[in-house]
Parts: C-alpha cells; structure tokens; sequence
C-alpha cells in the first residue's frame, strides 16, 4: 500500500482549479480522488444531459490535474469494483493510500454534508471540510446578514455585495445613480431573424464514449441526449461566456422576462452549469460583464440585470439554503398536496404555454428563469400541488439544478411554501400575464381572453381561485392587497363562475382524464 499525506476528494460540482480542497496540495505527496457514481446519479433520476455533462467534465478536469502532475484516482461508472457512492469509494480509496487524512470542500448539498461529517468517524480517518470560496458571501457571513432582520430581502443583501465586490460602483454611488434598472427591462420579445446563432460545442471524443454511457445506463431517465453541444472544460465555457458577452448580454435586460415559441434562450447566457459546476468563476463572469459595460459595448441595464442574478440572487439563495435547511425541504405554507401531473414528464397537455416548457426542458435539460418561475412553477402554486413533488421534479430536469440552489427557487420564490421568508411576493399569474410577455397563447386550443367555462384558458380562473382558496393565508400580504380588492369587488355570480371552471379543471386533473 502507498502511503499519502492527503487524499483530495473533489466531487462533480468542484470542477475549479481554485477550489478549497486543492489549496495547499502537492503532486508529490497527495493524490486527488474522483468518483462516477450511481448514487449521485440516482438519488433523484437526473436528465441524461445533466448526468453526461459531469462526468465529462469530471473526466476532463481529471486530465487537466494529471497534466499540472497530480496523481488523480478516477473510478468511471462501469468500474467492475465502483462501490456505487461517495462512501463507499472514499472507503476504498482509504484503504488503497491510507492517508494522514482526507481534504475536502464542503458540498453543495445539505444531504452530501450529512455524509461527509459523518466520515471521520466511520472511516477512522480525519477529514477536513473546507470554505466553498467561490461564492461572494460565505455561509457565516450570511448568517451574520440575516441575524437580527425581521425580513430578509434580496435587494437590500444585493446593495452589500455591489458595495462588497465594488461591481458597477462609483466609490459609495452605484452606477448610475440607481442600484436596480429593472424598469427598463421586463419587455415582451418578437422573434429577430436576424439573431445570431446561439453558439455549442462539437463532442469529441471523451464526451461521445460517455454520452454513449449514459444512453445505455440512464435509459429510464426524463430527457433527451441528442445535440449534445454542452462545454464540458473551463476554456471552452470562456468562450460561450465571450460569445454570450458580445452576443447576447447588448438584449439581456430587455428580453429577461420574455418568451418566445420559436427561441428558447433568447437573451440568456445559458452559463448556470458551468458557474454551478466550478468551471466558470462567478465573480469572473460579473467582472467581464462589467468590463463589457465600461467600454461601451452594453448598456447598463443590461449588464446591471446580470451582475445581480449572479451576486445578488444566486448568494442569496444560498445563503437561504444554509440558514434554513434541513426544515425548509418540508415546509408547506399554503398545504399543498396534489400529486404532480403527468404532463410534467410527457408534456402531453393542450395547455401549449405548458407543453412547450416541458417539451424543451424534455430536449435541452434547460428552460429559462421566467419559463420556469411563471409557466411550470406558476402552474403548480395555482393548482396546489405539493411543493416537495415540484422541488424533485425541477432538481431531475434541469442541468444545472443542485439543491442549494434549486430547492429556495422552488420551494421559496415559486412555490411561496415558505411563506413568504425568501421573498414577499407570490410568483402568481394569470393568463394575461402569459399572453403579455410571450406568443404561446397565439396557437393554444384555450382562449386567453376567455375568463370562465369551455375553452377558456385555465390559468384564468386557476389564478381567481388560488386566490379565493388562501384568503386567509394571504389576505394580508401587501403585494396582494389591490388584486384582493378586485376580487372583492366581483359579484358572487363572478366568483362562483371562476370557483366551478377551477374546480372542474382539477377535477379532470385529479381524474387523469385527458384534455387538460
Ligand atoms: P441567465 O438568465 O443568463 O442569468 C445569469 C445567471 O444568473 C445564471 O446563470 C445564474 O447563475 C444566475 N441566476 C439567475 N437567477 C437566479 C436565481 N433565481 N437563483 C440563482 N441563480 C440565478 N438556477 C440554477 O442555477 N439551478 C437551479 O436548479 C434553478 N432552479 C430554479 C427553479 C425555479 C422554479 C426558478 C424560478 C429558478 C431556478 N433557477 C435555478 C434560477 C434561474 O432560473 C437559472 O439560474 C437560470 O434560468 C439559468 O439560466 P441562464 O444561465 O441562462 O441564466
Ligand atoms: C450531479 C452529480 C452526478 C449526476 N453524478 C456525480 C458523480 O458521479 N460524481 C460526483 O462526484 N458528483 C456527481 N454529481 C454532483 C454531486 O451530486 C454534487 O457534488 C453533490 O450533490 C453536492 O452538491
Ligand atoms: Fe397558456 Fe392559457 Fe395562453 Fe394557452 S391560453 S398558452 S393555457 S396562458
């Protein structure tokens, strides 16, 4: 048996040469641990695309290690001896070097951080769990953040990391004189035939033999593995963040609250997996979408829009994570309890709004946030369906769904099970809403105009009748005092209308009778 001083372990989201675990390592005293590993696969059925995409960019971060001269241990999945977890391949990797001990980032995952305490003591080795450093906010400073406020709001934890990282600041002043242009943004999109193309990246070799792998291990899983065309090293993620930066960033303020039928990005970056995964910094990505601003080549509207996703949302949400779980994973504000429909995984539904975010989350494993927050999560919080359900359908489907980040996105801003802790508005709508920011409603079998009885669009009277079912669990949110008005100045004739098209939707619903 050899012996090492440190046995690195660097899970399938730290793919950064910068991260924690690898600080003080030496090529000629510790060795770098990797692991394909079914239960990470498994524990919820992850779209093939997301599951591809890891394991080859773990297979190219483990390469570019061997190039910098580490020793780094990788099981692949089709291993005959793979132990199947992160436990039972630590232990084997024990027992081969027996390290002084083992370094390791702390995950991103509450679940993955119960297993990792765990392992000193089970293990009968010491294990270091290292600071992730690639957030603005570390855990503890978020809970120093959040202590003492009766209400946390994003905005306002948003200004301290503009202040903190001086992005878009002139000294104290931010940029502009305002610290949010989202007024300038939220506009509805028409399709530009002129758009130019969304750039991908070729498979080579390493990416085809696991894409192969994964379409004869993962066969039962929701999703599609054709065109591939994911970055799977952090040179080529530079480039999609270049090509996005001169492309698509001039539009991303405008165009962050559309939706179009015939473009699925739109102005979005599509960088969520390589920021979540380590191969792109995110603070890197902010600063070079603010070099693009000081030199003119985007408007601050939009390159403000995007810094604040990345320091103000995503650290927040993080922060939400820690400071909440493991109890936020159950919370149920509104109890909820329908099951999730089907048309989630078939995309089988008349409702074309719907059927079309299912059908290319199906192809892509990707749907942009309003698609997500407004169509399938705004679908959920109207027909009442468990919040738990929705949160393992979104981490399944979408490639850049980790817990930490996923599960407040859910169960907090979308689903408002958490009662409005994350944030103070319910993410409801009406069709109107759907028909003002996209072209869906255009070629639906469901009229959007009409409010109640055949044809009419569900989301219509869903929407009144949300309302209606949580009064009182509602009734004195600030955000829904003038829509509470307008109802209560609806005749009971009105009301009752809207109360039996809901209820006959969901009666269908519950049935699994068709033509929903
Ligand atoms: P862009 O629109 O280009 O935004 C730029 C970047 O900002 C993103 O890459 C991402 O890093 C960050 N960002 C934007 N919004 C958020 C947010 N609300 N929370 C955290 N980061 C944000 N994001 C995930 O990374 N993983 C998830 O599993 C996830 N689940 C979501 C579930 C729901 C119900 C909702 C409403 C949002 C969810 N988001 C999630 C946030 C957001 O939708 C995605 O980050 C975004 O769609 C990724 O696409 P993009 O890279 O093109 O983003
Ligand atoms: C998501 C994922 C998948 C599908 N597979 C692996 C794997 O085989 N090996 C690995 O190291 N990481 C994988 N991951 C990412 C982990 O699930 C992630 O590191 C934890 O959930 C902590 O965030
Ligand atoms: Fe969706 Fe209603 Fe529009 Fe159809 S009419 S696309 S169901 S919002």
């Amino acid at each position: 048996m050899v012996k090492v001083r440190h046995l690195v372990f660097i899970l399938g989201d730290q793919l950064s040469a910068a991260i924690s675990s690898l600080d003080q390592a030496d090529p000629a005293l510790d060795v770098v641990l990797m692991c394909e590993v079914m239960e990470e696969a498994t524990y919820v059925r992850h779209h093939p695309k997301k599951i591809a995409f890891i394991f080859s960019a773990m297979r190219h971060f483990a390469d570019e290690l061997r190039q910098r001269g580490f020793t780094v241990d990788y099981t692949v999945l089709n291993a005959p001896d793979n132990a199947g977890s992160f436990s039972g391949e630590l232990e084997r990797a024990i027992k081969r070097f027996d390290p002084e001990a083992v370094r390791i980032t702390e995950p991103g995952e509450w679940r993955v951080l119960q297993m990792m305490e765990a392992w000193a003591e089970t293990l009968h080795c010491p294990v270091d769990i290292l600071p992730d450093k690639r957030f603005v906010c570390s855990r503890s400073e978020f809970v120093a953040w959040a202590k003492n406020r009766a209400q946390l709001r994003m905005e306002y934890f948003y200004r301290d990391m503009r202040r903190k990282t001086g992005l878009l600041m002139r000294g104290e002043e931010p940029e502009g004189g305002r610290w949010n242009f989202d007024a300038e943004n939220r506009k509805p999109a028409s399709p530009d035939l002129f758009a130019p193309k969304r750039q991908g990246v070729v498979p080579e070799v390493i990416t085809r033999e696991v894409i192969d792998l994964v379409g004869r291990r993962f066969k039962a899983h929701f999703g599609s593995l054709t065109n591939f065309d994911f970055a799977v090293t952090a040179a080529d993620a530079k480039i999609l963040l270049d090509s996005f930066v001169t492309h698509q960033l001039p539009t991303f303020g405008e165009q962050q609250d559309a939706m179009l039928s015939s473009d699925p990005f739109l102005s979005h970056s599509l960088l969520s997996f390589y920021i979540n995964a380590g191969l792109l910094d995110p603070l890197d990505v902010c600063k070079r979408v603010e070099a693009a601003y000081l030199s003119g080549d985007v408007p601050l509207n939009s390159a403000e829009g995007f810094i604040r996703q990345i320091i103000g949302w995503r650290e927040y949400i993080r922060g939400v994570y820690w400071l909440k779980m493991p109890d936020y994973r159950d919370v149920n504000f509104l109890k909820a309890e329908r099951p999730l429909p089907d048309f989630y995984w078939t995309g089988e539904t008349d409702m074309n709004c719907v059927h079309t975010v299912v059908s290319e989350t199906r192809d892509n494993a990707y749907a942009h946030h309003i698609q997500r927050l407004m169509i399938t999560g705004n679908f959920a919080l109207l027909a009442g369906v468990r919040p738990q359900a929705v949160h393992e359908w979104y981490l399944e489907v979408y490639a850049d769904a980790y817990e930490w980040v996923e599960l407040p996105n859910v169960i907090g801003m979308s689903q408002f099970a958490d009662g409005g802790f994350l944030g103070s508005k319910a993410y409801a709508a009406g069709g109107n809403y759907i028909h003002r920011m996209s072209d869906y409603c255009g070629t639906c079998r469901y009229d959007v105009k009409k409010k109640t009885g055949e044809g009419a669009c569900p989301f219509n009277a869903l929407y009144w009748d949300f309302l209606d079912r949580n009064v009182e669990k509602l009734k004195r949110n600030q955000r829904l005092g003038p829509v509470y008005a307008t109802w209560g100045k609806m005749t009971e004739v009105q009301k009752n209308a809207y109360r039996q098209s809901a209820a006959a939707f969901l009666a269908k619903l519950d049935g699994a009778v068709r033509t929903y």
